[in-house]
């Protein structure tokens, strides 16, 4: 179940439109199934602490660090619990879920059971069905009871995340991935490298200013937060002219940053100067930065000062950017 619930967790940071909402119901299945489980893994769990091992330690550590992640799943999704030590409850549930892991795969090859013949039993094919409705059931309870008190929860995208500061860029808050700061850039010497098919060149913002496509689009932060804003800039299809054989499109920030969208998005990326009828702010990416409707926050590039089309695949990259 374990397995499950992290495996959801992860497709989850990745849904960006509604048609992967699914995933997310598979998640908080998976976080109620884990639930159930615990009277009959206390049981084992008992039994096991009666052997006075000194691994039992790390396997106490491993309950603890589950439960927290479990609690904070459920505090983050309800509303009720929306930060854990002045951070949000989610970015507290993944770190969490992350610590895990080696302690799961340790724990999983330290008492490991051996494989059995009933396993496979029609009996336990039964009570796999029967927990898994029991998930469903309890899930969709939970949703009634957060929808019918009015709990904070109820008002979440199918993301997960929570409204902050629509339409009051100057209220939205600035993030990013792992450890990037923000850069100082000078507006006079900082130049956008274009390259495609037809050859290479270089903007100046003075060039790119002179845009002015809005678009209205959702940065939805994995980190549980979302906000529909105006962005004003350059529609990329018009500064790269995809050719036969283009895979990608590859945007790289001057912190080094950068990710790979599949040709087909072309069409639906915007360079963004403006928010909100504004400049953009040196936090939320002065003096460009990509937005990427129907796709989450991470790959909404930010200090951009690279583009290109690409014949390599958009998926030769890592998951989730690394820096
Ligand atoms: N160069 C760069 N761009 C980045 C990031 C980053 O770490 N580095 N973080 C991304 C993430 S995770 C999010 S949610 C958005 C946040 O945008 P904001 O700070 O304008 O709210 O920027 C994205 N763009
Ligand atoms: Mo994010």
């Amino acid at each position: 179940m374990l397995l499950f619930a992290f495996g959801t967790g992860v497709a989850t940071v990745a849904i960006g439109s509604p048609d992967g909402a699914w995933v997310a119901i598979g998640h908080g299945i998976c976080g109620m199934a884990v639930l159930l489980l615990i009277p009959w893994k206390s049981r084992v769990v008992r039994g096991g602490l009666r052997r006075a091992r000194l691994t039992r330690w790390l396997s106490l550590l491993l309950a603890v660090l589950a439960l927290v992640t479990l609690i904070a799943g459920l505090g983050y999704a309800t509303g009720l619990v929306r930060s854990i030590a002045g951070k949000p409850g989610v970015w507290v549930h993944i770190a969490v879920a992350l610590a895990l892991v080696p302690l799961v795969v340790w724990h999983v090859w330290a008492r490991r059971i051996r494989p059995r013949r009933t396993d496979l039993s029609r009996r336990a094919l039964l009570r796999a069905g029967v927990l898994t409705a029991g998930a469903a059931g309890l899930y969709a309870a939970a949703e009634t009871v957060i929808s019918g008190l009015g709990l904070p929860g109820a008002k979440r995208r199918f993301t997960g995340s929570y409204e902050m500061a629509s339409f009051r860029p100057e209220a939205m808050p600035t993030t990013s991935w792992l450890l990037d700061a923000v850069p100082a850039v000078d507006p006079d010497r900082w130049r956008l490298a274009v390259k495609d098919g037809q050859g290479r060149r270089e903007l100046t913002l003075a060039e790119l200013t002179s845009f002015d496509a809005t678009v209205q689009a959702t940065l939805d932060c994995t980190s549980g937060w979302y906000s529909h804003q105006d962005w004003t800039g350059v529609p990329l299809d018009t500064l790269l002219h995809s050719e036969p054989g283009t895979q990608s499109v590859y945007v790289h920030s001057i912190t080094g940053y950068w990710i790979r969208f599949p040709i087909h998005d072309l069409d639906r990326l915007l360079l963004a100067t403006q928010v909100g009828g504004a400049p953009l702010s040196a936090g939320h990416g002065f003096p460009v930065r990509l937005v990427a409707p129907g796709r989450r926050g991470y790959w909404w590039v930010k200090w951009v000062d690279r583009v290109e089309l690409q014949t390599t695949p958009s998926w030769w990259q890592p998951p989730f950017p690394v820096g």
